[in-house]
């Protein structure tokens, strides 16, 4: 058997080719190779004389596989075809296709962008929430009617310290949560994906987007809030927007208003997206509630803030001119494929 790994050594010297090295192989791993036969013989042998041989004949063909790779290592540097396998530079290259951020994605990040030059802070929360932070901190009474405003989908399972979730269904559900580890003053903007149990047509989807606005200190008035949105609005589209609230109830902000924009797309004279009243609603907005400061644990009457909801798909259709909500979360790369 030591003659094996010898005699193999002379066999190799002479092999010029992979076919070659095939040959030798065969002759000392195929299956009738001395060294096969010899391994067949391991059964028939006493446990005593197997315990013996057994490793021997391992410890061979290990020797003689690692031979074998190396001489094919060797073999295929040595025998490249330049003809065959060369790179023909000159041919046209195939282009990978590149993907990029989903509409929604870049709409959100465009407003973040406006917000951070004016100092806002970006908060988040979790899109899974609690009663307490998407209702009861905000001042919805229990069992008020308030509550069905926004018609939420509950989860059959409570958390761990047995309280009811929800897929939150406005980003207001981080407002208490950012307060109770934040001292006034601070102005953040919450962006954020929400969840609604309603209908779906061409502006209402059940899963949508928010940005939340929120900005408490010791002299914040309606006038602040009603110039950061001028502001805002006219950086998004890039030309001078009106605003005009409208008195509303939320029982999280008092006063409370609806919020709507002149139509960027007729400039307020009237088109089919502002349904001829040159006018959009784009949010619910107000003063907040000292309940809720109260709720987060602030002194009561000790700071004054607004805050906003606004909806980003809204924003979105208005600024690309899309007159379907739906076509967001469609998945038809036919539309992504345009921004
Ligand atoms: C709210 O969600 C309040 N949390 C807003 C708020 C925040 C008020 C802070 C006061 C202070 P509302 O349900 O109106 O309010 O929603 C706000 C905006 O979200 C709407 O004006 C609209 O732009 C958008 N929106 C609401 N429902 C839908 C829907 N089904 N599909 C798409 N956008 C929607």
């Amino acid at each position: 058997m030591e003659n094996i790994a010898k005699n193999i050594e002379k066999d190799l010297d002479e092999v010029r080719s992979l076919e070659d090295l095939e040959r030798v192989r065969i002759t000392y791993l195929g299956r009738k190779s001395f060294l096969s036969e010899n391994l067949r013989l391991l059964g028939k042998m006493t446990p005593e004389e197997r315990k013996e041989q057994g490793p021997k004949l391992q410890a061979i063909k290990e020797h003689i596989t690692r031979t074998l790779d190396e001489k094919k290592y060797a073999l295929e540097q040595t025998s490249f075809d330049w003809k065959k396998d060369a790179l023909d530079i000159s041919l046209p290259g195939k282009k990978s296709p590149i993907g990029h951020f989903h509409p929604i994605t870049q709409t959100i990040r465009e407003i973040e962008d406006i917000f951070i030059s004016m100092g806002f802070d970006i908060a988040d929360g979790p899109e899974i929430e609690n009663e307490f932070y998407n209702f009861d901190a905000l001042n919805f009474p229990k069992n008020h009617p308030a509550r069905d405003m926004q018609d939420a989908y509950w989860l059959s399972e409570k958390n761990e310290k047995g309280e009811k979730l929800l897929p939150r269904t406005h980003t207001s559900s981080v407002q208490v949560r950012y307060m109770q580890e934040n001292t006034p003053p601070f102005r953040i903007i919450i962006p954020g994906k929400i969840f609604r149990h309603e209908p779906t047509d061409a502006s209402h989807e059940h899963t949508f987007h928010q940005f939340e606005a929120l900005v408490v200190g010791d002299d914040v008035n309606v006038a602040h809030f009603k110039y950061i949105a001028q502001e805002f609005f006219s950086s998004f589209f890039d030309t001078a927007i009106e605003i005009r609230l409208r008195p509303s109830f939320f029982p999280f902000t008092e006063p409370s208003f609806e919020f709507d924009i002149s139509c960027a797309v007729c400039e307020g004279k009237g088109c089919s997206v502002c349904k001829r009243t040159g006018w959009i609603e784009v949010g619910g907005a107000g003063m907040v509630n000292q309940e809720v400061f109260v709720l987060a644990g602030y002194k009561e009457n000790f700071y004054r803030g607004f805050a906003w909801g606004f909806g980003v798909e809204r924003l979105a259709m208005m600024k690309y001119k899309i007159d379907d909500i739906r076509l967001f979360h469609s998945g038809d790369l036919r539309f992504i494929r345009q921004f």
